[in-house]
């Protein structure tokens, strides 16, 4: 048996979250090991073990040193260090990862007469995110009655168990289908990576270099690479409207010595509107493709 060190991630077995993780691990090149139904899972070519979790478990998975490092929402780990006395301090959002947006809002019936926060006072709000919720209320001294539910948040107005509700929102489809409206935002959410207090250098190193891959996964994908013929004389014009780019490679262009071809990486969404500009300044043959990787 091979004693190498290994570095360990939880990640969310089944639910929202899973599937963007385990392929944001594929996209660093880590391989997996065919089964998902296990609760240990090895890459095949990083000394790394991913344990597939329910996100409620992942920050105590951290807390414990059992993983080093985690995916899950920013409400899941926010709410637990709310709540969790201290347990969960050490716990640090490395990156914010661009999945599982969500928010976590205050949301009242059609008939409420929702004025302000202060609004709530007296009230009884039903939800799942009683540390979050209990903060926001200290921190706008509201004194409000707070119910606790592990799921069906929205039916709570209706079933008179609570007169308005704290909840997660995305499309807000599930507001609407219970004739409730959103009102205050409490926290904007996404998936992040996060770790605890890595001790062991070798351990460290490996969390780094897993950061580091995920970071350039990242950039890429918000990375686009774009070629274009410019006129000489609208260069920057054409170099001032590539969106997020550095300094765009210029070369010349076999038989035309009026025009030149520019490529550039952008580091921002290429739009419609981005290309149409470039055509307006006197941009042709615009292509963009997208990066693959990336690495400085
Ligand atoms: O089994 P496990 O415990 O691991 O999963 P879970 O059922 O607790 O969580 P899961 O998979 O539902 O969500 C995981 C994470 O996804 C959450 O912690 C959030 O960070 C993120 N996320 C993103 C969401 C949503 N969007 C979301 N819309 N989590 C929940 N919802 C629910 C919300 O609670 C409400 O019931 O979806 C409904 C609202 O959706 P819309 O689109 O109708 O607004
Ligand atoms: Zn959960």
């Amino acid at each position: 048996m091979s004693d190498e060190k290994r570095l360990k991630i939880a990640i969310q077995k089944s639910g929202r979250l899973a599937d963007m993780s385990i392929q944001l691990l594929e996209k660093c090149g880590i391989s997996l090991a065919k089964s998902r139904d296990q609760l240990l899972c090895r890459a095949q070519n990083f000394p790394l073990d991913i344990f597939l979790v329910r996100d409620d478990d992942i920050p105590a998975f951290l807390a414990t040193d059992v993983c080093q490092l985690g995916i899950l929402g920013q409400n899941g780990l926010l709410e637990k260090q709310a709540l969790g006395n201290g347990k969960f301090a050490g716990l640090r959002q490395l990156l914010p990862l661009g999945y599982g947006k969500c928010r976590l809002s205050i949301a009242v019936p059609h008939d409420f007469d929702y004025q302000s926060i202060s609004s709530l006072k007296g009230k009884v709000i039903a939800t799942s995110y009683k540390g979050l919720l209990a903060q926001y209320l200290a921190d706008h001294k509201i004194d409000a009655d707070i119910v606790t539910m592990q799921g069906a948040v929205e039916v709570a107005p209706r079933t008179h168990l609570a007169d308005v509700i704290c909840d997660l929102v995305s499309t807000g489809s599930t507001l609407a289908s219970n004739g409730l409206v959103e009102k205050d935002i409490i926290l904007e959410s996404q998936a992040v990576l996060v770790s605890n207090q890595i001790d062991d250098p070798d351990i460290a190193a490996l969390a780094e270099k897993v950061t580091s891959r995920i970071k350039a996964v990242l950039r890429a994908e918000n990375s686009r690479y774009i070629m274009l013929n410019s006129p000489i004389d609208s260069l920057d014009a054409i170099k001032a409207v590539l969106p997020g780019s550095q300094s765009p490679t210029v070369m010349p262009l076999q038989g035309r010595d009026d025009m030149v071809a520019v490529h550039a990486v952008c580091e921002e969404g290429v739009f419609w509107d981005t290309m149409e500009d470039l055509k307006a300044n006197g941009a042709n043959s615009i292509l963009v493709v997208p990066i693959e990787k990336m690495l400085d």
